[in-house]
């Protein structure tokens, strides 16, 4: 049975005492070729989707939340408190549950998905809605925790990042080796770095011989590394990556230098269509910030930054089903009619659809 990323990675995962090891058995997420996908986009072009939506709490902050949660009941904290733009809230608010632990969460009012603000509900975190925005939350947080006995579990908590490399560990394992590109979403920067610490840590360890290039993508309202200065009012549908001033800025450009990479900016209409795309062509259904991994592919290639043969990776941070507004507001509106009446609509429907 798959143990949760902490006794599966155990060249990686140190912890004294296994009793204090939080886990929903996190990680193990498939990594999913989509060659109609790549067929669009570039057909010479190898795809892959590693399906972080399919963690425990539908996103990858999982795997940095069984480390810093576990961590955080080694040393004997009774509470953690994160900043969040929602899938940090959700996951925290599981593990905190899991620990016997109280979990904090600041988030931006109105701003996030339905179905993040429902799990930290239901798995009983105190939820505060501030009036501003991620950036303004984290500020929040980081001084409630500095002066009180609550541990800080966004991912400036160092065993976030830690957890997250094993997103990375999983692909080369699938793959035999690391893949030519690894695209992701940047919002707080934290899971392009952690990526990037996992790739080096498995070559360090011998475990694969050559590197990723790391290209990010920030969507264009909410893009401060692009642009080079904060955004102090950042905006965008994929409000995941709504951040204006990341935590990891510095560790992500070390990463993106550092792997011959690129961190370029999507506009909302190329997420939204990515987003549409990949749920109707490989029945992968993702949140609008992952899809920002698959945007910034399809902008690079027609850049043409790939020449062919290339193995993509993308990673598809959350499940879509943690914001089902924007993917009914992308969509086809259902007609209605009854049944009771008249069978036509429906049949002119199938007609229509299938051409007969
Ligand atoms: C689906 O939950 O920052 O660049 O507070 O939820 O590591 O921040 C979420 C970020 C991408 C960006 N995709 O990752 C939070 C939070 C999804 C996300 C990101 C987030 P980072």
């Amino acid at each position: 049975m798959w143990p949760g990323i902490i006794k599966a990675y155990p060249e990686f995962y140190h912890y004294e005492n296994e009793r204090h090891i939080v886990t929903l058995l996190e990680g193990n997420t498939p990594l999913i070729p989509a060659p109609r996908l790549a067929e669009k986009i570039n057909p010479k072009i190898s795809l892959y989707l590693k399906y972080e939506g399919l963690n425990p709490t539908g996103s990858f902050k999982d795997r940095g939340m069984t480390m810093a949660v576990s961590r955080a009941v080694e040393a004997g904290s009774g509470a953690v408190i994160c900043a969040s733009t929602g899938n940090t809230s959700a996951s925290a608010a599981a593990y905190a549950a899991r620990a016997g632990i109280r979990a904090f969460v600041v988030i931006p009012e109105g701003k996030i998905a339905l179905g993040k603000l429902a799990q930290a509900m239901i798995h009983g975190a105190k939820v505060v809605k501030v009036l501003g925005n991620f950036d303004e939350a984290l500020k929040v947080v980081r001084q409630v925790s500095d002066d009180y006995p609550v541990t800080l579990v966004n991912s400036i908590n160092p065993y976030r990042l830690e957890g997250q490399r094993s997103a990375a560990f999983e692909i080369c394992d699938g793959l035999g080796e690391a893949p030519d590109f690894h695209a992701l979403p940047v919002g707080n920067a934290g899971n392009i770095t952690a990526y990037w610490a996992g790739y080096k840590a498995y070559r360090d360890a011998g475990k694969i011989g050559s590197l990723p290039k790391m290209i990010g993508f920030q969507a264009e309202g909410a893009a401060p590394i692009v642009r080079g200065y904060p955004i102090e009012q950042p905006e965008t549908v994929a409000t995941a990556i709504r951040i204006g001033n990341p935590a990891s800025w510095k560790k992500a450009e070390a990463a993106r230098d550092e792997s011959g990479g690129l961190i370029d900016m999507v506009s909302d209409a190329e997420i939204l269509e990515a987003y549409r795309m990949v749920s109707a062509v490989e029945g992968v259904f993702c949140e609008p910030a992952s899809a920002a991994s698959i945007a910034g592919v399809i902008k690079k290639n027609k850049e043409g930054l790939f020449l062919g043969g290339e193995r993509i990776v993308c990673t598809l941070t959350g499940h879509g089903l943690k914001d089902p507004d924007n993917a009914i507001n992308v969509s086809t509106q259902p007609e209605s009619c009854d049944p009771a009446v008249t069978c036509e609509p429906v049949m002119r429907k199938v007609l229509d659809v299938l051409g007969l």
